[in-house]
Parts: structure tokens; sequence; C-alpha cells
């Protein structure tokens, strides 16, 4: 069922609650931070790309005070901060983080690439931080064909990891200063897969009471699952289903812990004249089981 409340597209089943529609301009791969006392999602641009592929330059922006009215900077980061990069590279999955005061930002150029970027606002403007890829293929050994979909998660004792890849799930640790990688590229290990499921994109780690969940899509198209681990390292094991297959071909969350909520945020196809390259932002609340497994709320 899908109704329309207060100029927001609201999705609802009879089995779960509302998810919000974050802006009706096409936009996927949903990076959710609450930053300078406001939601701020990074994502990348369908709204500007040819309709038939993921091939735009540029990464829109989207604030809320409350979760529930957004505002849409439009693609206000462009992939030309990295000018490393092809003038047509196309802009993915973003990623940012904030950390010592200021705002990382980083993002896949290319399909080859993963670059970072600084600001002292969350809005911008970036500015390379490295003058060079932080992370490539194949300079990188072990970075895999596709470095794409970076997640940053800095852990307690500080320790800073980014998260990427495509088919085989990649971790690295990264300098305090992010600048660079410390030590090699790692694949992570995700124990208990069902039959026919394997890792696709989109990974993201969050910790919740001292469990490190690590989130990803299965594929093309791909179901949204989750497993647990004990180290941000993994291993993991497989926990189950957040979202199932959608009539997409590609899925992508990320989750974000704040005001005693988590939240998960994705893509789908729900706007008129939306599709596989026209997606489309939402997102909801879920909720933990005594066991630790998650649910949609
Ligand atoms: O937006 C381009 C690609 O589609 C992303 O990098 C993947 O995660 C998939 O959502």
């Amino acid at each position: 069922m899908k109704t329309i409340v207060a100029g927001l597209l609201i999705a609802a089943s009879a089995c779960a609650s509302a998810q919000t529609l974050l802006t009706k301009n096409f936009a996927a791969d949903p990076s959710p931070h609450f930053f300078g006392g406001k939601y701020v999602v990074y994502a990348t641009d369908d709204q500007n790309n040819s309709g038939k592929y993921w091939d735009s330059t540029s990464w829109r922006v989207l604030t809320s005070a409350d979760l529930k009215s957004w505002k849409d900077h439009g693609p206000i980061l462009p992939a030309s901060i990295f000018k490393w990069a092809s003038a047509d590279a196309k802009a993915w999955a973003p990623e940012a983080v904030e950390h010592g005061g200021k705002y990382y930002f980083f993002a896949p150029v290319g399909g080859k690439q993963i670059g970072v970027a600084v600001s002292d606002n969350p809005l911008g403007p970036f500015v390379d931080l490295i003058g060079k890829p932080l992370v490539e293929t194949p300079r990188d050994a072990n970075a895999g064909d596709e470095p794409i979909d970076p997640a940053v998660f800095i852990d307690k004792d500080k320790r800073i990891y980014l998260y990427f890849g495509t088919r085989v799930p990649k971790v690295v640790e990264l300098s305090a200063d992010l600048k660079s990688t410390v030590g090699g590229i790692k694949n992570l290990v995700v124990d208990g897969f069902p039959a026919k499921t394997a890792y696709g994109e989109a990974p993201f780690l969050h910790q919740h009471k001292g469990v490190y969940y690590f989130s990803f899509s299965t594929g093309w198209p791909g179901q949204i699952v989750y497993a647990t681990g004990k180290s941000p390292l993994g291993p993991f094991d497989y926990r189950g289903v957040l979202i199932d297959f959608l009539k997409i071909s590609t899925n992508h969350q990320a989750i974000l812990e704040h005001d005693g909520k988590t939240l998960l945020f994705y893509h789908d196809n729900v706007l008129p004249g939306g599709g596989d390259h026209r997606r489309s932002i939402l997102v909801q609340e879920i909720e933990y089981n005594a066991d630790g497994t998650m649910r949609r709320k």
C-alpha cells in the first residue's frame, strides 16, 4: 500500500511500519549520519544519471532535523573533487565520517578507486585529502576487482576500519589522520550462509551492546542481510534477512543509531518513473530482539 502523507510518500505493508521517503528526486546508496545537530545523508545522485546506467558524476546531500521533513540540497558534491579521477568517472555509493572536528567524505569513483576528501562543514565544500586514491586496484594488493561501496567504522578503541568491495567483502585499517591504510587489505569471513546466498556488495558495520553487526546486500537483485561477530574484523555469523528481494536490481543499506533509535536507510524503486537506475531512498526504524537479532519495527 502506498499513500501520500505530508508531501512525503510513505510506503507501508501489513507486516511493517511506515517507511519515510527522503526526497522526490532519484537518489540511492544512503550514507546516514548525525552531524552538527542534524541528520545528514550522502547519496548517489540518480536524478542526474542517463537513466540507463549509474553514470552520474555527482553526489546528493539531504538533511533533516527530525527524520520526517527532509531538505534535498541537490548534487552539491562533484566527482571533480578528485582531480585524479577521469572527467566522466561514475560517482557511486559514498560514505562520510566525523573525526577530530572535521568531516571526511569517502567515495568510489570509476569503480576502481576510492578517494577521501575533508571539510569543516558536513555540506562541504570538500577538498581532496591526499591527492591520490586511498584505495586503488590493481595498485593495492588484495583490493579486489571492484573496490566500491566504502563504509567507515570507528571503534571504541579509536581504531578506524574501512570496509568496501564487490563479491568479496574487504576491510583495511586506516591511520588516525585518515590519509593512509595500515597493514594489508583483508577478506572478511561470513559463516553460515543459507544455500544460494552469498555476499554481493554494500558492506556496513555498526555496533550495538558490544556486538558487531555486519550488514550487506547479497547481490543483483539482493536481499539485505546481516551477520554478527565479536570483532570489527570478523569472523561473522549469518543471522538473517532485514529486507527481502525488492523489484529492483540493487539495494544498499546503512544503519544509524542515534537518540535511542536504530534507523535503517536503504534504496528501493517507489517513485513514479523509477527503476534500476532511478532509485529512491527510504528510512525505517528497526529494533533488537533479546537474542540480538534485528527486526523491522
Ligand atoms: O550506485 C551504484 C552502485 O549500485 C553502488 O555502488 C552499489 O552499492 C549499488 O547500489
